[in-house]
């Protein structure tokens, strides 16, 4: 087994259980948290010691001190993060919203990744490690109903090239991925376990999966010290850009 270490975030589904599947198969040790300990459990029983669950709220910032206070002494360093549970909530425009839902996404997206960072920072430096940051295409192009969840992920895209310039001379590297329209448990969680609106959406796409970023991240992590990728966008090669709307005033 290597004594490499990750920390995959959101490890109970879509991207972070892809993720944390792949780096144990190739014989790192991962720390996968979610809230859902019966998964992180399955996820244990099927891949052995290589998984570390740990079960927490990552808006609660005093359960990552306990997470992280509670690390074997053996696992010190930390060589990758992959900052990458978070969630979208709703489709509805602004004027529309849940605020309880704006505050679940911003505690979530925003508030938990830095917090979970900050305190896994000295172990980062201490290995010369690599962060990977799950952003979206979100951060980039907005869309209708997009709001709150677009405005995380452009924090989370933004924060991710701060992060490299407070670590320059660290030696620590930091990607922002950012996926287009991708096959997980996303949509399901974001209209409230919709399954058709789900099915509905990704019918005939043919869109990104889990694998498809966890060998992103691989790659990543793989390469040669002195690179760093610091964004890299993907979408499904059935998606592409629409144009600007025009709302005209007055017309028969
Ligand atoms: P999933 O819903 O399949 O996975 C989301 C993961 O985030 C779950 O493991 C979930 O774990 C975890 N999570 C959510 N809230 C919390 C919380 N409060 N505390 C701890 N963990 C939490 O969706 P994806 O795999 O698609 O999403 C992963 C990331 O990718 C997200 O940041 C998402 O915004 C981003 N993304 C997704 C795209 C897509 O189209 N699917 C495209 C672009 C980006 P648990 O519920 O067990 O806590
Ligand atoms: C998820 C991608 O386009 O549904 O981040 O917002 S999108």
């Amino acid at each position: 087994m290597s004594n490499r270490i990750a920390f995959v975030t959101g490890a109970t589904s879509g991207f972070g259980r892809a993720i944390a599947t792949r780096f144990a198969k190739q014989g790192w040790r991962v720390f996968a948290s979610g809230r859902r300990m019966d998964r992180l459990e399955a996820l244990r029983a099927e891949l052995g010691d290589a998984i570390h669950p740990l079960c927490f709220d990552i808006r609660d910032s005093d359960a990552i001190h306990a997470a992280i206070a509670g690390l074997p002494q053996d696992f010190r360093t930390i060589d990758l993060l992959v900052n990458n549970a978070g969630l979208a909530l709703g489709t509805a425009p602004a004027q529309k919203a849940d605020p309880a839902q704006w505050r679940q996404m911003i505690e979530t997206n925003v508030l938990g990744l830095v917090n979970l960072t900050h305190a896994l920072l000295p172990r980062l430096i201490e290995a010369r490690g690599t962060i990977i940051n799950i952003s979206s295409i979100a951060a980039t192009y907005p869309y209708t109903g997009g709001n709150v969840y677009g405005g995380t992920k452009a924090f989370v895209s933004q924060f991710s090239l701060g992060l490299r310039s407070d670590l320059h001379g660290s030696g620590v590297r930091v990607t922002s991925i950012e996926p287009g329209l991708a096959e997980t448990e996303f949509t399901l969680v974001r209209t409230g376990g919709n399954q058709q609106a789900s099915d509905d959406l990704y019918r005939g796409t043919d869109p990104i999966t889990g694998d498809d970023i966890a060998e992103a991240a691989w790659w990543i992590a793989n390469l040669p010290p002195h690179l760093n990728i610091n964004r890299l966008e993907v979408m499904p090669t059935s998606q592409s850009f629409a144009g600007f709307q025009f709302h005209r005033e007055n017309q028969a």
